[in-house]
């Protein structure tokens, strides 16, 4: 297969190109370009430089704003809202941030939500900032109604990502991001692009037959992993990035957009938690405890999440990333 190597910052003005070209404003296709960029170098293809296409996509469909500016809200003492406007989630974060970080540092506990975004990110890019200031932190998103609750053959759930980050000494931190479905839906368009079967546990068909048939569970549903716990995860973040903070659930957000095939319009929740505030004095141990954790982890043979993330990283910055030609061409035939 042909493929393209691209520096990161090659990668980074292509994608800020075909993000203008396309009437996305500056501090959109810039945090967007940056977003998609971070995901490619640290080894998520789903959430790479692929990603351009749907985002393309979905802003042609009249399912994104291109220039909304968020508002952001003190809400209560520990919770700030952020309303994006219809736009992608990224610059509402960012803006939000600050307030969130600083309601953590006086609080101990802080909720920022999200709400009226559009949302296609790996979550594990919204909890580095966290864990760079010293913070413990979680996010959540529902999506659109793609993943089969456990027992049952039709969507429902969303594919409802959890991330979790924890701060470490001199080391990159412990951050996990997954999916509460088996996969990403990106894993199973890109296996559908690159022609290949999908592994079982997956998806079913439309029929509610067990399917490694990519379009076929496309066209039927996702399955949650780990059966009911999966399912039961699925749920609290539809409850946590929902109802709890007003927006929508995945069925909603699927039903939003009326067959478009837009990427999915709803909230995302993040918590921040300061060690400092719940340890006072002993404040710090926290982080050496923590490493005895991890440390007993490895010694059996486990690999931290994240590790792979962050070497993923250090061999990108070096040698950039490299990509299929044909994805390459159909990024590039956008501008
Ligand atoms: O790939 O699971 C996914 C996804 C969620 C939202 C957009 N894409």
């Amino acid at each position: 297969m042909e493929t393209v190597n691209l520096t990161l910052s090659e990668a980074y003005t292509l994608a800020r190109e075909v993000l203008s070209s396309n009437g996305f404003s500056a501090e959109h296709a810039d945090a967007i370009a940056r977003n998609v960029t971070a995901g490619e170098r640290d080894g998520c293809v789903s959430h790479g430089l692929w990603r351009l296409l749907g985002i393309v996509e979905t802003l042609r469909k009249g399912k994104v704003s291109a220039d909304a500016r968020p508002q952001i809200f003190d809400q209560a003492p520990a919770i700030v809202k952020a309303d994006a406007g219809g736009a992608f989630s990224l610059v509402a974060y960012e803006q939000a941030l600050p307030l969130l970080i600083s309601k953590a540092s006086a609080c101990g506990i802080a909720a920022l939500a999200i709400n009226r975004c559009v949302h296609f990110s790996a979550l594990f890019a919204d909890i580095e900032p966290l864990t760079d200031a010293g913070l413990v932190g979680y996010a959540c998103t529902p999506s659109h109604a793609w993943v089969a609750p456990s027992g049952g053959t039709r969507p429902l759930f969303g594919t409802n990502p959890i991330a979790f980050g924890w701060p470490r000494k001199g080391k990159p931190p412990y951050i996990f991001d997954m999916a509460t479905s088996a996969a990403a839906r990106g894993e199973i368009q890109l296996h559908l692009r690159a022609g290949k079967a999908i592994p079982e546990g997956w998806g079913i068909d439309s029929e509610g037959r067990p399917s490694t048939d990519p379009q076929a569970v496309l066209n039927g549903a996702m399955l949650t992993f780990g059966g009911h716990k999966g399912s039961a995860f699925a749920a609290m973040v539809e409850l946590l990035a929902g109802p709890l903070i007003g927006d929508m659930t995945s069925a909603e957000s699927l039903a939003w957009d009326e067959g478009a095939g837009g990427l999915p319009y709803g909230g995302e929740l993040i918590l921040a938690l300061d060690p400092s505030r719940f340890l006072g004095d002993e404040a710090h141990h926290h982080l050496d405890r923590a490493e005895t954790l991890f440390a007993a982890m490895q010694e059996q043979g486990a690999r931290l999440p994240g590790e792979r993330r962050f070497s993923s990283r250090e061999k990108s910055l070096l040698e950039g990333v490299t990509i299929t030609r044909s994805l390459f061409e159909d990024i590039s035939a956008l501008r």
